[in-house]
């Protein structure tokens, strides 16, 4: 069993799509181990996407992310962060497999409705970021 991030972004909650989301995730084998709803402060999104620094889209994206409430998940499963990069889909939705969660609910590549850990490493450090360990013990 290993760990990744998952973070409901502020478009599918916006939207209404959280529920359908989590039964999404869930249906794929994914067990939530913790989850909450929370609005990020700027200094908070910049420090979570602290890797993306620089990129053009950067200001765009910290906006985004802090335009209104995200639900960040910590989620357990065999190969967790290889398996959630593959069910949310490529980060444009124009180009996202069908049945993947981008192309179901997500606008745009940046309003993409779903946020995932790219490794292992990063999971860590993500889920450290949202949950202390004691929220973790589900
Ligand atoms: P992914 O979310 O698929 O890991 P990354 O790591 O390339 O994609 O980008 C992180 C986030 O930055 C994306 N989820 C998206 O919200 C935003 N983003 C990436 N590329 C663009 C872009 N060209 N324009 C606007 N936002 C972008």
């Amino acid at each position: 069993m290993s760990r990744t991030l998952a973070i409901i972004k502020p478009d599918a909650v916006e939207s209404g799509y959280a529920g359908k989301i989590l039964a999404h995730l869930q249906d794929r084998g994914f067990r939530i181990l913790a989850m909450r709803m929370t609005r990020l402060m700027a200094e908070q999104a910049s420090v979570f996407y602290a890797v993306h620094r620089g990129r053009p889209f950067y200001s765009e994206l910290v906006e985004f992310m802090t335009s209104g409430p995200v639900i960040p998940i910590a989620l357990e499963r065999d190969s967790a962060v290889a398996m959630l990069r593959e069910v949310i889909g490529a980060t444009d939705p124009a180009e996202a497999a069908d049945g993947t969660i981008r192309k179901l609910y997500a606008e745009s590549k940046g309003r993409n409705a779903i946020h995932a850990s790219d490794s292992d490493e990063n999971a860590a450090r993500e889920v450290a970021f949202f949950f202390a360990a004691a929220d973790l013990l589900a």
